[in-house]
């Protein structure tokens, strides 16, 4: 998410330790699968038409049949395998309103729209990455579980999936799992002991990314069900927030109707009702390629920019409920870090700042990353090194962002596409 002006209390510890790499190499190709299909051979015999009988050639030629694989459990194979021919499914589609309805037959917007179709395969690749990392993820969820192993699970499995592949396919930033009345940004460092209690609310917010092409989607986890109407309050802003935007949409428009859903819960917890807030200095935003917080903020409070959204623009709309001030400020030790998006060369004279930098430009580039990826690919002691590249301006840190203490937050995010014919929605999946 954005941030605006926040108080800043960030602690900085000394750590490092290593993990082994687990990328896997991408597989595209199932031809030498050699076993058959009765069902397809099937439909094949029944499918007629010149293109059919060219491709039926094609296959009889090469004499093996197609089949393709079931994703396992737990999952182990890359979405591209699941979807050979390249083609991904479609996120939710919402229509235009009023004055944009025109838009969903104009033949010359769908003509824009079969130029940017590699684009949308791309994103819609790693929102199908998204919505079976996260399926998995959910079913395995425990109290007791411990904090890093949950996030370094979900991480290889993403990387997994993804086919991951240098800055080409990846992840797209932090696992953020940030509990309670912290909001966001936090992710454990190595070392960290927090175990997920029955009580927390925890925000699993993390991305996914093919070419640069960002899947940017959160949602809440609570055990305890006193907390179910905390996070239908976030739930439902966050789709009121999805309905509202559009092109030629402001974005203070958007963040009015967000707040009204928002304010319009309360709820009781441990037997104290609450009024719920959405958190005035949290945002949504605007995505570029591999770019998760561009220039443009969609506010989830009234009163802010009249700045439009347009036509071809990726957004990830968040939404955050509290019980808290509904305002969040920087505390606790930092884990995200991210390279600035518009820095151009600074000559370094410190070898070892240089160095990092090496490692942050070729592995993350401006994708944000934590504590953790650079342990994971071998770098230690190198918080000086990072400490310095923060204070030269190449890169942000971006400490946890926290409500009062004692308070909680619930968050649901999902990423759109103000396509030229339609709205798609597309991190929507069957539970969110
Ligand atoms: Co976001």
């Amino acid at each position: 998410m954005a941030v605006e002006k926040v108080d800043k209390e960030v602690h900085v510890e000394e750590n490092g330790t290593k993990e082994e790499n687990g990328t896997s190499e991408p597989s595209i190709s199932n031809e030498n699968d050699e076993s058959s299909d009765l069902s397809s051979m099937i439909q094949k015999d029944e499918d007629d038409g010149k293109e059919v009988s060219k491709k039926k050639k094609k296959k009889n030629k090469s004499k093996k049949k197609k089949e393709l694989p079931q994703q396992t459990d737990p999952p182990s194979i890359p979405v591209i395998e699941l979807f050979p021919s390249g083609e991904f499914p479609e996120g939710e589609i919402q229509q235009y309103k009023d004055d944009n309805l025109w838009r969903t037959t104009s033949e010359e917007k769908r003509e824009l729209e079969r130029l940017e179709k590699p684009i949308y395969d791309s994103v819609r690749q790693a929102a199908e990455v998204h919505r079976q990392v996260r399926k998995y993820i959910k079913g395995i969820l425990k109290p007791g579980m411990l904090m890093t192993d949950l996030c370094e699970t979900l991480e290889n499995t993403v990387r997994k999936l993804i086919s991951e592949n240098g800055l080409q396919a990846g992840i797209a930033f932090p696992t953020g799992c940030s509990l309670n009345w912290v909001a966001a940004h936090w992710t454990p460092n190595t070392g960290d002991k927090t175990v997920l209690q029955y009580d927390d609310v925890m925000k699993l917010d993390f991305g996914t990314h093919i070419d640069g092409y960002i899947v940017d989607s959160a949602f809440t986890v609570a055990f305890n069900p006193m907390f179910d109407s905390l996070l239908e309050a976030s739930r439902e802003a966050t789709n009121t927030g999805v309905k509202e935007s559009g092109i030629d949409v402001r974005l203070c428009d958007v963040g009015a109707a967000i707040q009204e859903v928002m304010e319009s819960y309360e709820v009781e917890i441990n037997g104290k009702v609450f009024p719920v807030k959405s958190i005035r200095n949290l945002n949504g935003h605007s995505i570029c390629r591999y770019h998760v917080h561009a220039e443009k903020s969609v506010p989830i409070v009234k009163g802010g920019e009249q700045t439009k959204m347009e036509e071809g623009e990726f957004f990830a709309i968040e939404t955050f409920a509290s019980t808290g001030k509904g305002y969040v400020r920087e505390d606790l030790e930092c884990s995200h870090y991210m390279k600035n998006f518009d820095v151009g060369h600074i000559p370094l004279r410190l070898p070892r700042a240089k160095q990092l930098l090496a490692t942050i430009n070729k592995n993350f580039s401006t994708l944000a990353f934590c504590r953790r990826y650079l342990d994971r690919l071998g770098e230690t002691k190198y918080l000086m090194a990072l400490k310095n590249l923060c204070d030269a301006g190449i890169v942000q840190p971006c400490p946890p962002l926290c409500d009062i203490k004692g308070s909680w937050v619930s968050q649901f995010e999902h990423t759109i596409l103000l396509r030229p014919t339609c709205k798609e929605v597309i991190s929507r999946g069957d539970d969110y």
